[in-house]
């Protein structure tokens, strides 16, 4: 597959994206162990095969061509921190990327709102955000504004996630952007997400981003971040 990086030929990492995209979590871990093998760079493998995967199922997942179990699926292939016994291809990978001096894309903190319990669709941004190569760190759910804000400042992250499932919790969001500028974390930014959410809610309590549904939410975090 990746042969001749030596000799200064391409590797060809397309099957990787391809088994990212068919959530061939085995196959993509093989692939993924022999590519390292013939010494192609860990970040090429990142960025070639594994985000070029998540890209394609973010892309298919936006025009409804997928739906939530695929892109779960697909994001288990790619990581599966969560179970020792059934690695991902990051489980696999980032010994190497760590030793080659691989920096993430950009720290996000992200949590479900104090009193909110849903966490399907927040774990899904988690898993597609840590797909397109940010290190995500994860509040869990009924997560209290002053932990973001606390966890925003000693992890020095310039981008906290917030996820509502319930119109009673969505207030929570403001009570985060408030906390957030009392702080005077000027250069902290906040995007929100989440069933009940919208773009006016947005903008009435003064979030920087507003994502529809996970694909979505890496683009904003690009571009909030500046590394579109
Ligand atoms: Co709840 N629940 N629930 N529930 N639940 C809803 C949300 C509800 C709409 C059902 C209904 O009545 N039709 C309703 C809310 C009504 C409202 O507020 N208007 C509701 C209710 C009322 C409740 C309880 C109060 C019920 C009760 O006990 N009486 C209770 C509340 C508990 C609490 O949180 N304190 C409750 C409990 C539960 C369960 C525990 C049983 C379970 C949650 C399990 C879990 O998450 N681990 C549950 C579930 C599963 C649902 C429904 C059925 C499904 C939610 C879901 O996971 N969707 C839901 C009805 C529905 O939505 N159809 C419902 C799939 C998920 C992929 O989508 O989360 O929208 P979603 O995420 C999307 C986008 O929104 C976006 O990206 C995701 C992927 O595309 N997104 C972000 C999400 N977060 C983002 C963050 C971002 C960016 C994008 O940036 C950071």
């Amino acid at each position: 597959m990746a042969k001749a990086q030596a000799g200064g030929k391409k590797a060809d990492l397309k099957p990787i994206a391809e088994a990212i995209i068919g959530g061939k979590r085995e196959v993509v871990v093989e692939l993924v162990k022999k590519a390292l093998a013939e010494n192609v760079p860990p970040a090429t493998i990142l960025n070639d095969g594994l985000i070029a995967g998540m890209n394609e199922v973010g892309r298919r997942f936006k025009a409804n061509e997928f739906y939530v179990p695929e892109v779960l699926i697909a994001a288990r292939a790619m990581s599966n921190a969560k179970d020792a016994t059934k690695p991902g291809a990051m489980e696999i990978l980032q010994p190497y990327l760590t030793k080659a001096g691989v920096k993430p894309r950009g720290k996000v903190i992200i949590g479900t709102v104090r009193g909110d319990l849903h966490d399907i669709g927040k774990n899904l941004v988690c898993m597609m955000l840590r797909g397109a190569g940010f290190e995500v760190i994860d509040l869990e759910i009924d997560v209290a504004a002053e932990k973001f804000v606390e966890t925003a400042k000693t992890q020095n992250a310039k981008l906290i996630g917030l996820s509502a499932l319930l119109t009673t919790t969505m207030p929570q969001m403001k009570t985060v952007c408030e906390a957030v500028r009392k702080a005077g974390l000027k250069d902290v930014k906040v995007m929100i997400g989440g069933a009940p959410v919208t773009q006016s809610y947005a903008d009435e309590i003064g979030a920087q981003a507003y994502a529809p549904d996970s694909a979505s939410a890496v683009d904003k975090a690009k571009e909030l971040l500046g590394v579109a």
